[in-house]
């Protein structure tokens, strides 16, 4: 029934571009998880909330220039700083739905011309994922609802690039919806998938990110 009382909880990555529905959709299957009497968190990256977040979110907002390679290690570090918490959750039955992660990290940076083995070095050692969703639409389609607002990286041209990259991060986790559909398809989609895993990953034990 997909609670994970008995076990460990599954850690569960939503990813895409910049309107894809991450956040929505996140929202939308914490509460269908708890509702369901499942222990279950919501959780974000970049967390804006630590002295790193902070950091991270001045750059982003063009408050602040940074360094290509020092923002990715930024970015890399602000999911460093919550692994121990994160562990302590999981091992405790919490099941975690985080909004991007090591594969947003990824894929931004590499886009901005950072090669991809380098950009996956600060990764390794995370704890990888069970599930990783990624939320499949097109940047033109993504920046019509509402349009793109004045964050850095919130562009057609690079959110492409971004695209691209995504796709070559495949692994047996991940798994794709098309995002374009209404929003109540893509939410049933995902509970199903999140439901799974949640029953699956009880017999699996914590791994780290290997890349
Ligand atoms: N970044 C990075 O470079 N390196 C890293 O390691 C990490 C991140 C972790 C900030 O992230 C930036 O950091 C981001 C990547 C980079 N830059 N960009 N681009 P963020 O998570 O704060 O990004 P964001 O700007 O908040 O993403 P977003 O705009 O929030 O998108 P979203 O969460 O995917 O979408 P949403 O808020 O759920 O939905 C957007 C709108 O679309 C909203 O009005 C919805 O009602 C609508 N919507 C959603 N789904 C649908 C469907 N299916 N149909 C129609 N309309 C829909
Ligand atoms: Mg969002």
């Amino acid at each position: 029934n997909g609670s994970s009382q008995s076990g460990r909880g599954a850690l569960i990555v939503l990813e895409g571009l910049d309107r894809s529905g991450k956040s929505s959709q996140c929202a939308q299957l914490l509460s269908y998880l708890q509702g369901k009497g499942c222990e279950a968190e919501g959780w974000r990256f970049p967390d804006r909330g630590t002295s790193v977040g902070q950091m991270i979110s001045a750059y982003l907002a063009n408050e602040s220039e940074l360094d290509d390679r020092t923002v990715h290690l930024l970015f890399s570090a602000n999911r460093w700083e919550k692994r121990a918490l994160m562990e302590r959750k999981l091992l405790g039955g919490t099941t975690l739905i985080v909004d991007r992660y090591s594969y947003s990290g990824v894929a931004f940076s590499a886009a901005k011309g950072l090669a991809i083995e380098w950009c996956k070095a600060p990764e390794v050692g995370l704890l990888a994922p069970d599930l990783v969703v990624y939320l499949d639409v097109q940047p033109e389609k993504a920046a019509e609802r509402g349009g793109y607002g004045v964050e850095r990286y919130e562009k057609i041209e690079f959110q492409k690039k971004v695209g691209e990259h995504y796709h070559s991060l495949h692994d047996s986790t991940w798994k794709v919806i098309d995002a374009s559909l209404p929003m109540e398809v893509v939410e049933e989609q995902l509970r199903e998938l999140a439901t799974s895993c949640i029953l699956e990953c009880q017999g699996k034990q914590l791994a780290n990110l290997t890349w």
